[in-house]
């Protein structure tokens, strides 16, 4: 993808930071497909949990507080749930959000190939541009591998984007991979203007720490 590709027909960089009661919030989707394992991913890393079914009721977001330079930060974690469509809060949440980390599965080859296919296709025409993007292989701890470390770092490298591999079962690089995607978030938001405002997903209920619903 070059630079000319990224930037047609794409939302303007928001200028925006998110900051309510003083906390600057941080916005990250992660997105692949369907049973790649983008909602166990969030649940190790924010809970240090595998396979809580907490994590399967169709929450929009879940949110855990970071300490970062003696700064407290939200970080809220959105989960474009498998379709290529979204609408409402997670539509918004996209096109607000400040780090996309596109999820594939290292024992399903076709979920790797639709990064391509469909996943990075989505965020140019959806995602504001310049929006950072990470690669994750995750379920790394399972036998037979479609996908091998040194293929898909190749293809990342290709399109400079950082990659790196996860197990949410032994929770082997999720900290790493969220992590990144929280530095970058804070890169983009510190290149930014910052202003207080509320995007359009302020109708979405929040219990700290926990998840939230849609009301
Ligand atoms: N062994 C193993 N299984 C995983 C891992 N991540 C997810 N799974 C399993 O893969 C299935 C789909 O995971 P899920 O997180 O719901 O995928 P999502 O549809 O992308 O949110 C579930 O049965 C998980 O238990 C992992 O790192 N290792
Ligand atoms: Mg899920």
């Amino acid at each position: 993808m070059n630079d000319s590709r990224r930037n047609v027909g794409r939302h303007q960089p928001h200028n925006t930071v998110h900051i309510r009661d003083g906390r600057v919030i941080v916005d990250l989707m992660l997105m692949g497909d369907y049973n790649a394992g983008k909602t166990s991913i969030i649940g190790r890393f924010v809970d240090g949990v595998f396979d809580n079914p907490h994590y399967w009721t169709g929450c929009s977001f879940y949110v855990k507080t970071l300490w970062m330079d003696n700064s407290e930060v939200k970080l809220r974690l959105w989960e474009a749930m498998g379709g290529e469509r979204f609408r409402g809060p997670v539509l918004s949440a996209y096109r607000h959000c400040h780090c996309v980390i596109i999820v594939y599965d290292v024992t399903n080859r076709s979920s790797f190939e639709n990064i391509e296919k469909i996943w990075l296709k989505n965020v140019e025409e959806n995602g504001s541009c310049d929006l950072p993007v990470i690669i994750v292989g995750t379920k790394c701890d399972l036998p037979g591998r479609q996908v091998d470390y040194v293929t898909a770092k190749k293809f990342s490298d290709s399109l400079k984007l950082p990659f790196t591999e996860t197990s949410s079962l032994t929770g082997y690089g999720v900290d790493r991979a969220i992590m990144s995607g929280v530095a970058l978030a804070m890169e983009k938001i510190l290149q930014t203007v910052s202003c207080v405002r509320e995007p359009e997903y302020a109708n979405v209920s929040r219990k700290p720490d926990s998840g939230c619903q849609i009301t």
